[in-house]
């Protein structure tokens, strides 16, 4: 059987992507099946997929004991209790990789990467969320992440199966609920490691950078406990600020935070996080 994962912390591609290639495989005539082993999945995420007819809480439990085959979507690297056999991602990397199967390759999501130009093998509901997991990702087109002709297809499939573009566009700009600071640390949290080096990362979207400067203050006492948990040298938090589609980047390390704006949304796969990996990786040599 094959196990299908999407990233610890899983947001809406991960789900999304999860479940139709679980989907895909089984009318190949494959067992595979989607799971999502983490104890919470992110409410967001719960309630957006929810409202398209997706419960993403069927899907969790612990993985089983005895070795399986994995198949890795929406992340490429991951201790498993067996083998990875197939990755499908959209985070381009310097490094590389003998899976079985690997695809990963620039896209505005996991879910548009599978089903794009295969559409046939897919039910109209499938395609809708692949549209939505596209929203998402790139937090409806604004991202750097986007693709014109991801855009294009958007278009075409919302055109030819009368999607509710307005709704799938709202889902992909949704504010972060920050009223609880520690949300800075857990929204979107995902860890990395560079040639030893340990990172992690967290995003939020605001109604307005200004008006939450309070909350990021107390947000940042939570992400330097974990760093120091966790034992991180770097931890980046990105805000969006969805009054004017721009983000900042706070890169806190031990002992110091830095602070960049940028006049649009980043993409934290794209932009941030491949910056970092070349700055590790170029100070090995
Ligand atoms: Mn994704």
């Amino acid at each position: 059987m094959y196990i299908i994962l999407g990233h610890e912390n899983p947001d809406v591609d991960s789900i999304v992507s999860g479940v139709l290639l679980e989907r895909y495989l089984t009318r190949q005539g494959k067992e595979a099946r989607f799971m999502i082993p983490d104890r919470k999945v992110d409410e967001e995420s719960v309630s957006i997929c929810l409202s398209f007819g997706l419960d993403p809480r069927k899907y969790q439990g612990e993985l089983p004991k005895e070795k399986n085959e994995y198949i890795l979507v929406d992340h490429h690297e991951r201790n498993v209790p067996g083998q990875v056999v197939a990755v499908f991602d959209h985070h381009p990397t310097l490094q590389s990789y003998s899976y079985p199967f690997y695809r990963n390759e620039k896209a505005s999501s996991t879910a548009c990467l599978l089903v794009k130009e295969n559409e046939s093998a897919y039910t109209k509901d499938e395609i809708e969320l692949a549209v939505l997991a596209s929203m998402m990702d790139t937090v409806s087109f604004h991202s750097s992440k986007t693709l014109d002709e991801d855009v294009n297809w958007v278009q075409d499939m919302c055109r030819k199966y009368k999607f509710d573009f307005k709704k799938l566009y709202q889902m992909g700009i949704s504010i972060t609920d920050v009223s609880s600071p520690k949300s800075f640390l857990t929204h979107g949290l995902k860890h990395y490691e560079f040639d030893g080096h340990k990172i992690a990362s967290s995003y939020v979207s605001l109604s307005s950078l200004t008006e939450k400067e309070g909350d990021i203050i107390l947000g940042s006492s939570y992400i330097q406990e974990y760093m120091k948990e966790k034992n991180l040298e770097e931890f980046i938090m990105i805000v969006h600020d969805m009054s004017c589609f721009t983000s900042t980047i706070f890169t806190y390390y031990p002992n110091r935070v830095i602070i960049q704006g940028c006049d649009y949304i980043v993409s934290r796969g794209k932009d941030v996080i491949p910056c970092v990996e070349g700055k590790i990786l170029s100070k090995k040599r």
